[in-house]
């Protein structure tokens, strides 16, 4: 495995009760680095660009405006292997059916307020990290 760069975004219903510090926590413990983190409300752009591949799904609305609803935290992540580490940390897509251990499993409520998200490959991970942190 080579040395990767990741985007993390811990999502506005986790920052809403307090799950930052604690998830934060979990990502450190990787061993992995936190290289740039930072609090921010994304604009609608930033939005649609991050989730242009979900566009004319049932629940894009939702998510867009979800996304959108408060503050999230901006993490620039890197290390070996960081994308797959960091997927594997992040669970399942649905907190339901997320593994205990991981952060969905335990913080996760729905589907749609599921407590992160985290670039899916090394290229979504750079364009992802270019729209975030440019
Ligand atoms: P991922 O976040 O695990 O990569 P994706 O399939 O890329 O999952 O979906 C992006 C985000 O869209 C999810 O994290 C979740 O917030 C939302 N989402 C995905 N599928 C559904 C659904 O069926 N209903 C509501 N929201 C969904
Ligand atoms: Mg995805």
């Amino acid at each position: 495995m080579a040395v990767e760069q990741t985007y993390l975004m811990i999502k506005p219903d986790a920052v809403a009760r307090g799950q930052v510090g604690r998830i934060v926590s979990r990502i450190e413990d990787t061993g992995l680095q936190i290289l740039r983190m930072e609090l921010a409300t994304l604009t609608a752009q930033q939005a649609a660009a991050n989730y242009a591949e979900h566009e004319g799904k049932p629940f894009y609305e939702g998510l867009i405006s979800y996304i959108t609803s408060g503050p999230v935290v901006k993490l620039l992540v890197s290390g070996e292997g960081a994308v797959a580490v960091c997927r594997k940390l992040m669970g399942a897509t649905n907190p339901a059916d997320a593994a205990p251990g991981t952060i969905r499993g335990d913080f996760g409520l729905s589907v749609d307020a599921n407590v992160i998200h985290g670039s899916d490959s090394v290229e979504s991970a750079e364009r992802e990290v270019a729209l975030f942190f440019g």
